[in-house]
């Protein structure tokens, strides 16, 4: 998911693209508003926790891009493209360590496991939203 901070820097296009370089398959994307309920919802697990307010407000303050990304270890793979959660361990190269300066407001949310990836598809998507594809053919990943 490319929060609000992604939109704000107009870099939609540059993010997207280093997952479709990498050669993660988009089946799914699309562009909302997140309320507070469903930003709760996402962020459950941080409940209590000192940034929790922070981060809703964050993901609320603006649209977000959400997407599902197939590959075959997808969700190592985007995780190395984002970089750490903390900012401060984010090296030039990762989403994270080019563009975001704070872990609270670090643009991006990948999911960190198949259980959360299940649970997250279910609440950005509806079945009907996704658009499976092959390459045919053509093997170029
Ligand atoms: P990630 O899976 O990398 O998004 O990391 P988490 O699920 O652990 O954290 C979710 C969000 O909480 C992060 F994107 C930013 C925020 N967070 C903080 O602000 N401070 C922390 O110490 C940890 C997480």
């Amino acid at each position: 998911m490319l929060k609000p901070g992604v939109l704000h820097r107009r870099a939609v296009g540059e993010i997207v693209h280093r997952f479709e370089r990498k050669g993660l398959k988009i089946i799914a994307l699309k562009m909302i508003r997140m309320n507070k309920t469903m930003a709760e919802t996402h962020y459950a697990e941080h409940v209590g926790k000192k940034f929790y307010q922070e981060l809703v407000d964050y993901t609320c303050s603006g649209p977000v891009v959400a997407m599902i990304l197939e590959a075959e270890s997808a969700i190592s793979k985007v995780r190395r493209l984002i970089g750490p959660t903390n900012v401060n361990d984010s090296q030039p190269g990762t989403i994270r360590g080019d563009f975001a300066a704070s872990t609270t407001l670090n643009i991006v949310h990948a999911s960190d496991s198949t259980a959360a990836a299940e649970r997250e598809i279910a609440l950005f998507f509806k079945p009907e939203e996704l658009c499976l594809w092959d390459d045919g053919n053509h093997s170029w990943f």
